[in-house]
């Protein structure tokens, strides 16, 4: 398939394989997907206990779906900055059960957004597809419990700092060069742990330990993460980012959010984490249409 010189084929990109098992339910990467947002913590700065109920959730997902979400991203520790710690036991008691649920309910992979090895066992054993971890795995038993999580993916996020102190002051040299030999690494332990390459997802973790400038230039030369042979995932929705440049709030962000989100499946993303599923999937389509056929000069064969 030819792409537009924005989008080139990238090198190793047919080392990546085009669908992604999560633990028995496929996630197809041709096209870019989008993965929908379900916060189940009372204190999300966009859609803070919105979802925190089963059912709700459950309406919630299955709206998601119906509009084009290929994964479910579940949450239930906020990452926002300056956000305290969750307990373990809390952070089970809001999850599982909506794993549990929605697993069982639909045909998409469900993921689950954590940082504590003992949350990813449970989830796993409930059904979840996929481990989203915004550290990367670096919790301590976190590397040791994925390796043991066989048929589970999982996704390697950028952060610098803790989400309490991160916005504080970031600092990079070079942040592209310096979040891409960070993901590097985690692959690198990752695979020296028994996690080999084909389960594993990056993500520069836009928002996480960056200031503007930094978040730009992320997205402007994303296509530089194609190297590393892993999808590339990526989350902007609603973020800070977005809210600076336009002075919206949160839920008034959807425009913002899905010109990033094409912006950065333009230069290879192939999942996007968006609350607003219906819009950034429409978007991502003709994104994807154009790549596909706006190569050569438009003959039609
Ligand atoms: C991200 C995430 C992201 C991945 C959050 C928010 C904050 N996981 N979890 N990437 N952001 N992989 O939704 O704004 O960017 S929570």
């Amino acid at each position: 398939m030819d792409h537009c010189p924005a989008a080139p084929a990238p090198p190793g990109r047919e080392e990546i394989s085009a669908v992604l098992d999560c633990a028995g339910k496929q996630l197809s990467l041709d096209a870019p997907q989008v993965m929908g947002v379900l916060n189940v913590t009372p204190d999300s700065f966009s859609d803070g206990g919105d979802f925190v109920s089963t059912s709700a959730a459950l309406d919630h997902a299955r709206a998601m779906v119906a509009a084009g979400a290929a994964i479910i991203d579940i949450g239930g520790e906020s990452t926002r900055p300056g956000a305290d710690e969750v307990p373990e036991t809390e952070e089970l008691r809001r999850v599982i059960p909506i794993v549990e649920a929605l697993s069982e309910a639909l045909d998409v992979p469900v993921s689950v957004d954590t940082t504590k090895p003992g949350v990813m066992r449970r989830a796993a054993a409930a059904g979840a597809g996929l481990v989203n971890d915004v550290l990367a795995l670096r919790a301590p038993g976190a590397l040791e419990t994925m390796a043991e999580l066989e048929g589970v993916p999982v996704c390697l996020m950028h952060m610098q700092g803790t989400p309490r102190t991160m916005q504080r002051d970031p600092e990079y040299g070079d942040v592209v060069a310096e979040v891409h030999a960070f993901l590097g690494e985690r692959i690198a332990a990752c695979e020296a742990a028994g996690i080999g390459r084909e389960r594993l997802l990056v993500d520069p973790g836009f928002g996480f330990g960056k200031h503007m400038n930094h978040n730009a230039a992320l997205l402007c030369h994303l296509e530089r993460f194609q190297d590393l042979g892993c999808p590339v995932l990526i989350g902007l929705s609603r973020k800070s980012f977005i809210g600076n440049i336009l002075d919206l709030p949160p839920k008034e962000r959807v425009s913002g959010s899905v010109a990033a989100a094409v912006l950065a499946a333009w230069k290879g993303a192939r999942i996007v984490r968006a609350h607003d599923v219906a819009e950034t999937v429409q978007a991502l389509r003709v994104v994807d249409f154009v790549a596909r056929h706006g190569a050569g000069d438009g003959t039609v064969q």
